[in-house]
């Protein structure tokens, strides 16, 4: 007898009967973010030979250069939500204000990064989306401890879609032959303790004194250094090997690079229920108020152990 691996779709549907009452809708929402990934990792892939790459010549509200391929991502995003029939509203970086959707309103309300580490595009770096998923009820400016879901897919050397509905972290890996993501990593545990780090050294002249003597002691104790500059592709790094993630307030950024809703929340809730420690001024981000859409925020995150030996 076959024994079938449960596709996300199964995972998602398996999921669903669990929750009385449920009304279907966040099942359909999620299934849209898949369909999208799946276009996605497939636009990403044949970036280098479709005329996709390259800059469109735009910068988007932070300022930073819009590539064609954070457009399409976006657009396709958008697009897929705004028709899904269960989405009230959507937040993106690509977006200077929020997409109220017009038909076929829904009761979910979507943070998005469309193409996160889109710096990394022309060089062929791992790639990623981010989301994040509330109810309605609570506006567009919610504490991420109000996250309904959130997750992530990386476009590595395969492709998975992690994500957690606030329980526990499972990771599905696309299988191109199928082309469906399929359970993989069930119920993944952060490793609570691991020698390796992640930062920006390049800014380290505006750490202050005190980061600047962390990383110090933990080079004398042998730590290695891993950064991409993708959230994503460090986030899912440390989530499998353990280690820990440091984007700071500096003299330059003194809220930090990180968008709160679209980068800082998902990743912050979903390594929280992997058994992880998310931190972001003096506490979990998850409990900062937003002012507004565009809010960023220090944020660091890691294994119990290197959070421990961090505060
Ligand atoms: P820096 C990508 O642009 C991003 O928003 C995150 O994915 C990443 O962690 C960070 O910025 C990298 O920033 O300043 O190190 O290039």
């Amino acid at each position: 007898m076959y024994k079938s691996v449960p596709t996300l779709t199964d995972f998602i549907l398996q999921e669903e009967r669990k929750i009385k009452n449920a009304t279907g809708s966040f099942t359909i929402l999620l299934t849209q973010i898949e369909n999208a990934a799946k276009i996605i990792n497939s636009h990403i892939r044949a970036s280098g030979l479709a005329d996709i790459l390259g800059k469109t010549g735009t910068t988007n509200v932070y300022q930073e250069e819009v590539q064609k391929l954070d457009k399409f991502c976006n657009d396709l995003l958008v697009n897929t939500l705004s028709t899904s029939g269960q989405v009230y509203a959507i937040i993106s970086e690509e977006l200077e204000k929020p997409h109220m959707v017009k038909e076929y309103k829904g009761e979910y309300i979507v943070a998005l990064d469309p193409l996160d580490g889109s710096s990394g595009i022309d060089s062929n770096s791992v790639l990623g989306t981010i989301f994040s998923i509330y109810h309605k009820k609570g506006g567009v400016l919610q504490q991420g401890k109000n996250q309904v879901a959130a997750g992530y897919i990386v476009y590595g050397a395969s492709t998975m879609f992690v994500y957690t509905f606030g329980r526990d972290v499972n990771g599905f890996t696309l299988d191109p032959a199928i082309g469906s993501f399929l359970l993989s990593h069930e119920n993944i545990r952060m490793p609570e303790y691991a020698k390796t780090y992640a930062t920006n050294e390049g800014n380290s002249l505006e750490f202050d004194e005190e980061l600047n003597s962390y990383l110090s002691k933990i080079k004398k104790e042998g730590y290695k250094l891993r950064y991409s500059g993708c959230l994503v592709a460090e986030t899912h790094r440390i989530v499998m090997q353990g280690g820990i993630f440091l984007y700071p307030a500096t003299s330059k950024l003194p809220s930090g690079k990180l968008r709160l809703l679209l980068e800082v929340n998902p990743i912050a809730f979903l390594v929280e229920q992997a058994g992880g420690v998310s931190y972001a001024v003096d506490s979990s981000p998850l409990s900062i108020a937003p002012k507004s859409i565009s809010d960023r925020s220090p944020f660091c995150f890691g294994g119990k152990k290197n959070m421990e030996e961090l505060i």
